[in-house]
C-alpha cells in the first residue's frame, strides 16, 4: 500500500474495518478534505460493486466492505461538523421503499448537516406514506430520497405522486440521488433536483431552498427543474 488513500480503499474492499478507519483518520489528520475522503470511500465501494458483478464477491464480502465504509464515514462525520443546526431548514432523508443501501444516503446527510440543514434520517426501506408522514411531522422544507437499485427507483416516483395527492408538494422540495438515478429521471418523476454526490447534494439543496425554480408537479416534468450540479461522483 503506497499511501493512506489507497490503503483505505484496499482496507474497505477487504472488509478490514479497523484498518480502514485508521487510514481514514490518518487522511483526515493529513488535511485531506472530507469531500476527498468521501470520494475515496465511493471509489472503494465501486470496486466492491465491480467484484460483485464479476462473481468475485458475494453478499457477505459486500456486507463487510459496507461495514468498513461506514466506519470511515464516522471519521468523516467528525471532520465535516454540524454547520449551524438547521438554520437553512429541515430535510427528511431516506432510502426508498425496498432499498437497504444507506452509505450514500448517510454521506449526503452529513454534508447537508454541515451545510446548515436539520436532517431527519428516515432510515432505509421508507414507504411513500412514511415519507409523507415525516414531512408533516417535522414541517420539512426538503425531501431527499436515495435509491441504489433500478428496481427501487420507481418508489421515488410513487412518493412524489403521493405528496401531490396529499397536497404536500407545493411546500416541500424534492431532491433525488443514488447510483442509478439521473437528472433526466429526476425530471421525469417531477422531482426538483438531482445531485450525483454528497457535496453537490448539499449545494443543490441550498439552491432549492434559496428560491430555486418552482416545481409544477401536476403538469409532468417541471419546467424549472434544477439540473445536476456538475462535478465528480463520490
Ligand atoms: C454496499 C452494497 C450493498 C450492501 C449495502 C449496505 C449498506 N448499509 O448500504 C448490501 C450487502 C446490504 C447490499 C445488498 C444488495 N445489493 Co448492493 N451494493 C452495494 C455496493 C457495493 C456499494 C453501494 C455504496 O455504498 N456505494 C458508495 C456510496 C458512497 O455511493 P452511492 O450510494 O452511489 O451514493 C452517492 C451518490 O449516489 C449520491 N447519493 C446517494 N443517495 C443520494 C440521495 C440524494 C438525495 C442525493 C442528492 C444524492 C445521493 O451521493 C452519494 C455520496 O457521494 C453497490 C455497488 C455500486 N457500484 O453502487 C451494490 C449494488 C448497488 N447492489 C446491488 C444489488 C443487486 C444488491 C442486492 C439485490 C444483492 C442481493 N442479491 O441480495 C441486495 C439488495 C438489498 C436491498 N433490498 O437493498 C447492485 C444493484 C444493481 C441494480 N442495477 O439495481 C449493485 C450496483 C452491485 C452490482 N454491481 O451488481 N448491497
Amino acid at each position: 500500500m503506497d499511501c493512506p488513500r489507497s490503503g483505505m480503499i484496499e482496507a474497505i474492499v477487504a472488509g478490514e474495518a479497523k484498518t480502514a478507519a485508521a487510514m481514514a483518520a490518518s487522511l483526515a489528520s493529513g488535511a485531506l478534505a472530507p469531500e476527498e475522503i468521501a470520494a475515496a470511500v465511493a471509489e472503494a465501494m465501486a470496486e466492491v460493486g465491480r467484484r460483485f458483478e464479476t462473481g468475485e464477491f458475494y453478499l457477505p464480502e459486500m456486507l463487510v466492505a459496507a461495514e468498513a465504509a461506514q466506519g470511515c464515514l464516522g471519521v468523516i462525520a467528525g471532520c465535516v461538523g454540524r454547520g449551524g443546526g438547521g438554520r437553512l431548514g429541515t430535510v427528511v432523508l431516506g432510502s426508498v421503499q425496498g432499498d437497504q443501501h444507506d452509505i450514500g444516503k448517510n454521506l449526503v446527510g452529513m454534508f447537508l448537516r454541515s451545510a446548515g440543514f436539520e436532517v431527519v434520517d428516515a432510515g432505509v426501506d421508507v414507504s411513500p406514506e412514511d415519507f409523507a408522514r415525516l414531512i408533516v411531522e417535522h414541517e420539512a422544507d426538503l425531501l431527499g430520497m436515495s435509491a441504489l437499485l433500478t428496481t427501487t427507483m420507481p418508489a421515488m416516483g410513487r412518493t412524489v405522486a403521493l405528496l401531490t395527492e396529499r397536497g404536500l408538494r407545493p411546500r416541500v422540495k424534492v431532491l433525488v440521488g443514488g447510483a442509478p438515478v439521473t437528472d433526466g429521471f429526476a425530471a421525469r418523476i417531477g422531482a426538483d433536483g438531482y445531485a450525483p454526490n454528497a457535496p453537490l447534494a448539499a449545494r443543490a439543496a441550498k439552491a432549492l431552498i434559496r428560491g430555486g425554480p418552482q416545481p409544477r408537479p401536476d403538469t409532468g416534468p417541471p419546467g424549472g427543474h434544477v439540473p445536476a450540479a456538475a462535478g465528480p461522483r463520490g
